[in-house]
């Protein structure tokens, strides 16, 4: 069996996460003030057989390890992110002129296989392909924000978004754009998988 994550037990991957997703609201407010956005896109990506190895923390360790790894070398804004058991989705703004999200998801989940193949009882880590969706504007981004940051109620982890611990919605509250007690459910998005 799998451990269960207490709802509001912040583990030292977790925290990891958390502290990593604060320095990173810092680059966006400086991201927004530049003028030459690249393209926003959102991603769900799903594990190999839906197994649910990214409730482990070496999991999800590995996971924000390999990402900061890949971004040194190709840059991107991680806007909103959310860790299901079994999936994740997420929102990436690329640099101008560089649509290479494919290379990106190639690194990291490479990455990933190479740390933890074996470590934790499972040989196959992803489902090979993933699936993007185009973002077209601010609207588009604030609603799919929505829907990442609701994702552990819509799938029924939790009864709250505050008590999910894997997720941006935390940095959010922080920097005041969210109220603690958010949980509005989205509207239905046209190209989203779960
Ligand atoms: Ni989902």
């Amino acid at each position: 069996m799998l451990p269960l994550y207490g709802q509001k037990i912040l583990d030292g991957a977790s925290k990891k996460w958390l502290n990593e997703s604060k320095k990173q609201g810092e680059t966006i407010m400086q991201y927004r003030r530049s003028c030459t956005p690249g393209g926003t896109y959102f991603f769900t990506v799903v594990t190999h057989e839906r197994r649910p190895w990214l409730q482990e923390p070496l999991g999800i360790q590995t996971l924000g390890h390999a990402m900061r790894q890949v971004r040194e070398q190709r840059p991107f804004e991680n806007l909103a992110m959310v860790l299901m058991p079994d999936h994740l989705h997420c929102i990436w703004r690329l640099p101008a002129d560089d649509a290479d999200f494919s290379t990106r998801w190639m690194l990291i989940k490479q990455a990933v296989t190479h740390r933890l193949r074996g470590r934790i009882g499972v040989q196959h880590l992803w489902q090979n392909r993933f699936w993007e969706h185009t973002l077209r504007d601010d609207r588009d981004v604030a609603q799919h924000t929505h829907y990442i940051h609701f994702n552990p109620v819509k799938h029924g982890h939790v009864a709250h978004v505050r008590d999910w611990p894997h997720s941006t919605f935390h940095r959010y509250v922080k920097n005041g754009v969210y109220p603690p007690d958010w949980g509005t459910a989205p509207g239905v998005l046209a190209g989203v998988r779960e």
